[in-house]
């Protein structure tokens, strides 16, 4: 038995198996259970006890090459191995790995919010359903008011009393900020907003704004004007002008919308600007005594200014978008545009 033993030990280890084929002929050959090495263990335990440990170690042995024979065998015809290390680059680049981009809203939102805390403005965030109360009539909205209606603003069905709407802008924060902190007030809140529009390439049922608030003793008008110059040269650069217009708001006395020069002709003159060389970008004022009163800050001791715009607004101008609709659409066409500025 034991030459036999050796003689197959020569013989396996002369083989060289080289396809899957060839394997499974040697698998069979030795190592199934018809296999010649299953049959020289039954034959083992026919043997005298005297040769057992001579047998049984050369026999294990045998077993064990078989075994080795098959798995080097196996492995060598695995794809991954296909690749010898020789093969395999290390210094090549990666895989691209697709980051993805800010929204253009958001791009515009961070770089307002920076201009304006860098001069000591805190942001200020609150809940976007609404009661009537911090939406209208803080603000000094009069009962009768046209945004009250259905047809402009977006009310929520409730089962009791309380009326529930969707903010129409982030001044219903500054009342809740006003509540809540005594002067000096210093404050910008930027979020969405909803009104009942018709949806078109100027107006949407939701947007964003960024609205503004400062109060304590002595804020004056020559302070509303030059915050919001250092704003528009910080944000547009330092050769855009400003002017003032009159204006009205039940929140605000005396009330301005604010033009800054046409960023496409540069004041000369163009379609955009309707030929006048100023675009509209915001709304501001003193605030009212009666929003002042309402919120428990005394209009005798305390005067604020304030002011509003929406982002969108500010993002048409800055990126050359003529369609209000592509901020809220996600087509990937239009938003990878605005990559390169993470
Ligand atoms: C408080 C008191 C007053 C915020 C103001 C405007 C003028 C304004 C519009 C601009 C374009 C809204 O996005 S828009 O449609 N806003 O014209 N907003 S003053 O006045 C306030 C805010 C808070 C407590």
């Amino acid at each position: 038995m034991e030459d036999k033993i050796k003689s197959y030990l020569d013989e396996i280890n002369g083989i060289a198996i080289s396809t899957d084929e060839q394997a499974e002929q040697f698998r069979l050959k030795y190592l199934s259970k018809k296999g010649l090495i299953t049959s020289l263990f039954d034959e083992f335990k026919t043997i005298a006890p005297e040769q057992r440990k001579t047998i049984g170690k050369i026999l294990n042995e045998l077993k064990q090459a078989a075994e080795l024979k098959l798995s080097e065998a196996k492995s060598a015809s695995q794809p991954t191995s296909a690749v010898s290390n020789a093969q395999l680059d290390l210094s090549l680049p990666s895989d691209p790995f697709n980051l993805g981009s800010r929204h253009p809203i958001s791009i515009i939102r961070k770089q307002m919010t920076d201009i304006f805390t860098k001069i000591g403005f805190v942001v200020s965030e609150g809940p976007e359903i609404e009661d009537d109360w911090h939406n209208f009539g803080a603000l000094n909205f009069p009962a009768d008011h046209p945004a009250r209606d259905m047809q402009d603003t977006f009310f929520v069905e409730t089962e009791g009393d309380e009326k529930w709407l969707l903010r129409t802008h982030t001044s219903s924060v500054q009342v809740r900020v006003m509540e809540n902190q005594k002067p000096p007030i210093r404050t910008i809140s930027p979020g969405r907003v909803y009104r009942n529009e018709t949806i078109s390439a100027r107006a949407h049922c939701q947007f964003h704004q960024v609205e503004g608030l400062y109060i304590d003793e002595g804020v004056s008008f020559a302070d509303l004007k030059q915050t919001l110059y250092y704003f528009v040269q910080e944000m547009f650069g330092d050769k855009i002008e400003i002017r003032f217009r009159p204006s009205f708001f039940p929140f605000t006395e005396p009330s301005a919308e604010m033009d800054i020069t046409c960023l496409i002709c540069e004041g000369k003159g163009c379609p955009v600007c309707k030929h006048s060389g100023w675009v509209e970008i915001l709304g501001c004022g003193m605030v009212h005594p009666n929003v002042l009163d309402n919120c428990k800050i005394d209009s005798k001791v305390y005067t604020g200014f304030a002011f509003g715009m929406g982002i969108e607004r500010i993002a048409m101008l800055k990126f050359r978008v003529n369609d209000l609709r592509l901020f809220f659409e996600n087509d990937m066409r239009f938003l990878s545009q605005f990559k390169s500025v993470i």
